[in-house]
């Protein structure tokens, strides 16, 4: 691991890195410094399988990380190695380091103290909407188009039913006949759920830098509980705000699990989605009117993303998603379903709580 290192162009002498057990995608490792006090690192070896553009994606987590520093350093902000991620080049001067075994490595510079969650409170809820408002905030004056699709059409919905229609015309695992009553239900909303796509190309909804994986173990916090630093900018793309902000409450405003088998568990959590809406609706100063009367659509389009993305993995024989029982995929596909029910209830109280704290 020392030759992996010995590329970068790091300051100070370190020690033998450790692996760090986060995420599913990368693998991570800690890399301390020799002596106290000096700067230690955080090395990544990055999921080629996954982002099949690792240049693109680097180039992506470069312009975003540097723009949000520029806006702090004018800004006069303090501790500003902590609030943004720190990429470290090699000696070469690229961003990421192709190893003979081709794969390919990073290196951050370590935010540190710093914890993350993963449960969500009301309290957390609110400040990681701050953290997540702050964050496209930072990055709303870059046009959208200064980034690439690290994966492409990743939160597209037109694209993710063109997936699914591929996946029914094929059928390799014979599970269609079984789930004629999911693709009715999945059919009776189609129109409705591609209609984000339909006004970006009327030239009615803009697209904005989205971090595209708003989860709440996706932010680091300090020792009094306050959000530092936004992490995993694998995603940084291009995307629709209230896309970020859906996914979020897709994981932290249900009440059940995403893969719950019982489904009487999953409710829509409307303390911690005013929670969340109230922190991000404090720093997403630049939102349109069209965009922040469209937040509780994006709750629902997410949690249907998310329905239509493994039911198709579950009629492509489950080679997307890691299962942990054979029939995961239908269960996922079940509670999301039910998750998208329990939003379409809720709507009304959804849009009386944007329009409160607008
Ligand atoms: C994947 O592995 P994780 O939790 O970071 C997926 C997300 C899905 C999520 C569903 C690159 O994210 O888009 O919403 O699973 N990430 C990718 O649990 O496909
Ligand atoms: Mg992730």
């Amino acid at each position: 691991m020392k030759d992996i290192l010995k590329h970068f162009a790091i300051w100070n002498e370190v020690e033998e890195p450790q692996p760090l057990r986060i995420g599913f995608i990368n693998d991570s490792f800690v890399v301390p410094a020799k002596r106290v006090g000096e700067t230690a690192y955080c090395l990544q070896r990055i999921n080629h399988n996954i982002f099949k553009d690792v240049e693109g994606l680097m180039r992506n987590i470069e312009i975003v990380t540097s723009h949000i520093r520029e806006k702090l350093l004018i800004a006069r902000e303090e501790n500003i190695e902590r609030k943004v991620l720190h990429l470290i080049p090699t000696k070469e001067g690229k961003l990421f380091y192709k190893s003979p075994d081709g794969n390919y490595w990073r290196l951050y510079v370590l935010v540190e103290p710093a914890t993350s969650q993963e449960k969500v409170t009301a309290i957390s809820a609110e400040l990681t909407g701050e953290a997540f408002g702050r964050f496209q905030c930072q990055l709303a004056d870059l046009p959208f188009d200064a980034l690439c699709e690290s994966i492409p059409n990743f939160h597209n919905m037109e694209f993710r039913l063109q997936q699914l229609d591929e996946a029914l015309a094929a059928d390799v695992a014979g599970r269609k006949a079984d789930c004629k009553d999911i693709i009715a239900w999945i059919d009776q909303r189609r129109e409705e759920m591609c209609s984000a796509e339909r006004l970006f190309r009327e030239g009615k909804l803009k697209k904005h830098i989205n971090h595209c994986d708003t989860k709440v173990n996706n932010v680091l916090f300090d020792e009094k509980g306050r959000p530092i630093c936004i992490v995993d900018l694998d995603t940084v793309m291009p995307g629709f705000v209230f896309s970020d902000f859906g996914d979020f409450m897709r994981t932290a405003a249900n009440t059940g699990a995403e893969d719950d088998p019982n489904l009487d568990n999953i409710h829509v959590d409307l303390e911690i989605f005013e929670a969340y809406a109230r922190g991000y609706l404090k720093e997403a100063t630049f939102l349109t009117a069209l965009e922040k009367e469209m937040l509780p659509y994006g709750c629902r389009l997410l949690s249907y993303m998310q329905t239509v993305r493994f039911f198709t993995d579950w009629l492509n024989g489950d080679t997307y998603y890691k299962i942990a029982y054979p029939e995961h995929n239908l269960v996922r596909t079940k509670a999301q379903l039910r998750l998208v029910e329990e939003q379409e209830k809720v709507q009304e109280k959804m849009k009386e709580i944007i329009k409160r704290l607008s």
